[in-house]
């Protein structure tokens, strides 16, 4: 990815999470170690940004959301040394590294993994410059993105539905709690600090995308050369659809986002070069 406004966010995403956690921890580097492996790891950051960027499209300043979006990552990051784990989908890869439980072991890799979503909320409560109330309303919508109601429902959905039933019954629930709630909050969370009416329309745009890349991702495992070393096996959206219709239905869902996006006041121009990104990503 060669676009220039999008590598200097995630570089700038980049060094702002290099600075929260320490390097040297004494006795507790045992776990700040394997906290800056999985956080430091080059990941795309397309979350982050698309929280900076929501924010710069209705007139809020990045500055301001950087804490926030670091969280974002924070949170993230640790979904996925969960999800890498023996019991869950077992994977022994992530970002091209090592994952964390194969470097660290899985007792560091659980503990590292409850650290960094800790941390997470700990940074908006000491970080994000905002009123108390808007900071309560961000915390409640994120806890909801990624509670029972988000992240872990859907994951749970994904790890004791069996293949049949996800795969005709509950894939669209699975994919919009375990990956697009985060996206729904990552492009609507600015509204709330703005005070913008259109919350309810961000994240419904936020669901849309976050299923979105979610197929993308799918699509993506299938045709991976890594595929099938180490993972589980996964239900992914092409059991109910081949892999052209599953392209089909993401660049549609693409560019709903995009559409609905020019639909709100503001300038979504980014917004929209990201989203381009996103669709057009090869990892
Ligand atoms: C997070 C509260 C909480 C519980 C954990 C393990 C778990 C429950 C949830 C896993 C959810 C999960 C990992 C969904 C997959 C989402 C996804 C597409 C991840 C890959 O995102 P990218 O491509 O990754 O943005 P990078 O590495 O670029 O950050």
């Amino acid at each position: 990815m060669l676009e220039k406004f999008y590598d200097v966010l995630r570089e700038e995403i980049d060094r702002y999470l290099d600075g929260i956690i320490p390097e040297y921890a004494g006795n507790l580097s045992l776990i700040t170690e394997p906290m800056r492996y999985s956080l430091l790891s080059p990941g795309k950051r397309f979350r982050g940004i698309l929280n900076l960027l929501s924010a710069e499209s209705m007139g809020g300043k990045k500055e301001d959301f950087l804490p926030l979006a670091a969280a974002i990552e924070m949170v993230h990051s640790f979904s996925l040394v969960h999800d890498d784990l023996p019991a869950i989908d077992n994977d022994d890869f992530r970002r091209g590294l090592p994952t964390t439980h194969i470097v660290y072991g899985e007792d560091v890799a659980i503990l590292a993994g409850d650290a960094l979503l800790v941390e997470g909320f700990r940074h908006i409560a000491n970080n994000l410059k905002f009123p108390p109330e808007i900071k309560l309303k961000i915390i409640s919508d994120l806890a909801e993105s990624i509670g029972w109601e988000g992240m872990v429902g859907g994951q749970s959905l994904d790890v004791r539905i069996s293949k049949e039933e996800s795969c005709k019954e509950f894939i669209q629930e699975m994919y919009e709690l375990k990956t697009a709630k985060l996206f729904a909050f990552s492009l609507s969370s600015p509204a709330i600090v703005l005070r913008s009416e259109k919350l309810n329309e961000l994240k419904q745009i936020g669901l849309e995308l976050g299923v979105a890349f979610q197929i993308t991702d799918d699509i993506l495992d299938e045709s991976s050369s890594a595929k099938g070393k180490g993972g589980k096996e996964k239900v992914n959206m092409l059991c109910i659809s081949g892999i052209e219709e599953a392209r089909k239905r993401t660049f549609e869902a693409y560019k709903k986002a995009r559409d609905d996006l020019q639909k709100i006041e503001g300038d979504w121009s980014r917004i929209i070069e990201l989203i381009d990104l996103m669709e057009k990503r090869s990892k």
